[in-house]
């Protein structure tokens, strides 16, 4: 089935947050921001703004009628600042005027007194000073302390990773009506609604069945809106509740850039030990986690990251720790691989690390380390239906990875400013949310008595295709034809109290909802067909298969039976709760069996770098992944190249760059680059490993939105490959991105490098 939208989206139907009609009486909001990163808020100065033509209201912390309170992790974000500022870009006082023009304008004539107080911008140093947002954590497997001294090898270093822009088309945004009982109605550009529902009823002081949150589909999510919309649904929220007046808030791209947090850029140290045969014995790592200046959802973020600290390898004694660092940064958030890519980029580095000191391919020690059934992580679950070796095995064979490798090497050999470089990069991701309350969802089915059908979940539809599973799901259990199916805005009072779209789980947990919704609601119109067709019915008792065995005569169409039921008052309609099973995780002694499933995968990744100019191109990348019973070829294929890319821009050219003011330089389109036509590979290959899915997954289709992300990890470590081929006794620091000018300074010797970037940028 082809994914729903992509049609009216060339078409330009397709309805987005700045899509709808604007009401009557519409007041454009717009944000003063903080213009410091840390200080004591002493006053704001509005008067002269209030003057400003066309606007009619300025609301400040003073103005919340309930609390000023949006955290959700742990309760340390106001909405609107008040008392202190704690990042540039931080919401003070919001403006309402009649025209967006009129607002921005507005906007330059207020003025903030603000004490400074001193800033910080490093992981490191906020540890240090002991700026930790929760207490750190550890995950612990075997003995790793007593085990160092059996290695053969001991290998330690550091690894650092940048954080990255979500860049969703769609900037952050809400439109916000106020309702006849004092309540508000919000069309949120959220992959949260619930989360939307939630905070703008306790800052409105109001109960949340007043809050209707509306989501017709957002243009890309990426994790930046999990939590982060509900900063922008709130305030829209708050002008319409004080000023009873429909309030739109529309984030430009630069104010989305500044103001909002991306993902966690972490420094860390890793130790590794290996024995004469290239087992990794031992691993340690700390994690600093730049969190921002509020926790957001960084605890969870930092667990995700203890938990894929490993990648697909089995480690008999780990000890991973996590600091999450309070900064004067704007609070960093979800981001499609939720702390997960980050870990995995040190264990990746540390394998490096210990295959450059020791001579051998890192394709060695990752192979003999695999995971294998029933391995256990350091969590203690384990891994089952495990295909990390099979996708290895698949890929080694598929792609030749010796004539990979020996292709490079000849071709390094007759090449001087052109240097190839391979990586192998394996991953596995856990399914499921790791705070085990999450996992659950449900759906709202109606039958209307023409035979069409309604389905409501809380799936949130951000382009990654939910829908399109969704109304799969309901077609195919009920037995009929996509083409009668609609599947429904995401909305609060449809379908209450839903967990975020995100995790990978959307798909799984709605979809087994409506997949329950829908075999009641076929089960029940079988019976009825029974009762209605069938003459012999009475002392029949009435059981599965004998509905089954009984049919319904050949003549009876789905729309004469739907008709039918509803004369005989059958309910037409169901909703369906689904909670994933099994699952269940102690965060007191880090122990459980958290994760659904996993997902695993192998990428190949080659690429040519100029070493007179420091930049790349990516030939290729080969993947083998593990889709289990793709149920949507099309789509999950989609999100396999998508979230592969993303992840090499994150790898290679996305740079975000603060200053020590906390400012964003890298604040526009102009000086953030993110991958292109022109930057993506050449040739992506995808291989659908053959498996038998899983059971916990909905129709055995493995969940597909994060695990991509992490083959781009693969990029990073290709072009290093190449960068040793031009300079091979140099070992450049584990630091990513590697962009074209940190490749460049790599390919020389200090002092060179810099020269031939000053004259490039003079030139
Ligand atoms: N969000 C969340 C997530 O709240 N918990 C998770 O485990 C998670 N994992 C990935 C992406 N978002
Ligand atoms: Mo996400 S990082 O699954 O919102």
């Amino acid at each position: 089935m082809n994914h729903l939208d992509p049609v009216r989206h060339v078409r330009g139907e397709s309805q987005y947050l700045d899509d709808v009609p604007v009401q009557q009486g519409t007041l454009y909001a717009a944000v003063f921001e903080s213009p410091l990163a840390h200080g004591v808020l002493r006053a704001i100065h509005l008067s002269e703004a209030r003057q400003a033509p066309g606007v009619f209201r300025i609301l400040t912390a003073a103005d919340i009628p309930g609390e000023n309170q949006i955290g959700g992790i742990v309760p340390d974000e106001p909405l609107l600042a008040e008392g202190h500022v704690h990042f540039r870009g931080q919401p003070v006082a919001l403006v309402l005027a009649d025209t967006e023009h009129q607002a921005q304008a507005a906007l330059r004539l207020i003025r903030a007194d603000i004490d400074p107080l001193p800033i910080i911008t490093d992981p490191r140093v906020a540890a240090a000073q002991g700026e930790l947002i929760v207490p750190p954590r550890t995950f612990r497997l075997g003995d790793p302390d007593a085990i160092w001294s059996q290695c053969a090898h001991i290998f330690e270093g550091e690894a650092e990773s940048g954080g990255q822009e979500h860049l969703y088309i769609e900037t952050q945004g809400a439109y916000a009506f106020p309702t006849e009982m004092g309540g508000v109605r919000i069309i949120s550009s959220t992959q949260g609604p619930t989360a939307v529902q939630r905070h703008t009823a306790h800052v409105l002081g109001i109960g949340m069945h007043q809050i209707e949150v509306d989501v017709t589909r957002l243009g890309g999510g990426f994790g930046g809106k999990e939590d982060q919309a509900t900063t922008w649904g709130a305030l829209a929220a708050l002008g319409a509740f004080v000023v009873r007046r429909p309030v739109k808030l529309v984030l430009d791209r630069m104010a989305d850039m500044r103001m909002t947090g991306k993902r966690h850029p972490y420094s860390s140290d890793f130790r590794i030990g290996l024995d004469e045969n290239l087992r990794i014995l031992a691993y340690e790592v700390t994690f600093y986690q730049n969190a921002g200046a509020a926790a957001d959802l960084s605890p969870a973020v930092l667990e995700r990251t203890l938990f894929h600290a490993t990648n697909a390898y089995f480690i008999p004694n780990v000890k991973v720790t996590a600091y999450s660092c309070r900064t004067n940064l704007p609070p960093n958030t979800a981001f499609r691989g939720f702390g997960g890519p980050q870990g995995m980029f040190v264990m990746e580095s540390a394998i490096v690390k210990a295959a450059e000191t020791l001579g051998v391919s890192p394709s060695e020690i990752q192979r003999r380390n695999l995971l294998r059934e029933n391995d256990l992580f350091s969590y203690r679950q384990p891994a089952e239906m495990c295909n990390a070796g099979l996708a290895w095995d698949t890929a080694a064979n598929l792609y030749d990875l010796p004539k990979l490798r020996q292709e490079v090497d000849v071709f390094n050999q007759q090449n001087e400013q052109l240097k190839k470089g391979l990586s192998v990069m394996p991953i596995c991701f856990g399914i499921s949310f790791t705070k085990t309350p999450m996992n659950q969802a449900r759906a709202l089915v109606h039958i209307y008595t023409d035979g069409s059908v309604g389905v409501s979940t809380g799936a949130v539809e951000m382009g990654q295709g939910v829908n399109t599973k969704i109304a799969q799901v309901a077609a195919q259990t009920l037995g009929i034809s996509p083409s009668r199916i609609k599947v429904e805005s995401t909305n609060t009072t449809r379908v209450a109290n839903t967990s975020p779209s995100a995790a990978s789980a959307t798909a799984d947990l709605n979809g087994k909802a409506t997949q329950m919704a829908c075999e009641a609601l076929r089960e029940r119109l079988l019976r009825h067909a029974v009762l209605e067709y069938t003459l012999n019915y009475e002392g029949l008792e009435i059981r599965d298969e004998q509905v089954l065995a009984a049919g319904v005569p050949a003549d009876t169409n789905w729309e004469k039976l739907v008709s039918s039921a509803y004369w005989k008052r059958v309910s037409l309609t169901e909703n369906a709760h689904y909670a994933t099973p099994d699952i269940h995780f102690d965060p007191v002694t880090n122990q459980g069996y958290p994760f659904a499933y996993h997902v695993y995968g192998t990428a190949y990744t080659t690429v040519t770098l100029d070493c007179l100019r420091g930049t790349y191109t990516f030939d290729a990348l080969r993947i083998v992944h593990d889709f289990g019973e793709s149920m949507n070829p099309a789509i999950d294929l989609g999100q396999i190249e998508g979230g592969a890319v993303q992840g090499i821009g994150w790898m290679t050219m996305e740079e975000l760059i603060y200053n020590e003011e906390g400012r964003l330089l890298s604040n526009s389109l102009n000086s953030y680059k993110i991958p292109d036509l022109y930057s993506v590979p050449q040739r992506i290959d995808v291989h659908f490993l053959e498996t038998p899915g899983h059971p916990r997954a909905i129709l055995r289709s493995k969940a597909v939105g994060e695990p991509p992300l992490m083959y781009g990890i693969g990029a990073y470590f290709a072009v290093r490959d190449a960068i040793s081929a031009f300079r091979p006794a140099h070992r450049p620091t584990f630091s990513a991105p590697i962009t074209p000018e940190k490749a460049l300074l790599n390919l020389y010797p200090s002092g060179v490098a810099e020269e031939v970037v000053r004259l490039a940028s003079s030139t």
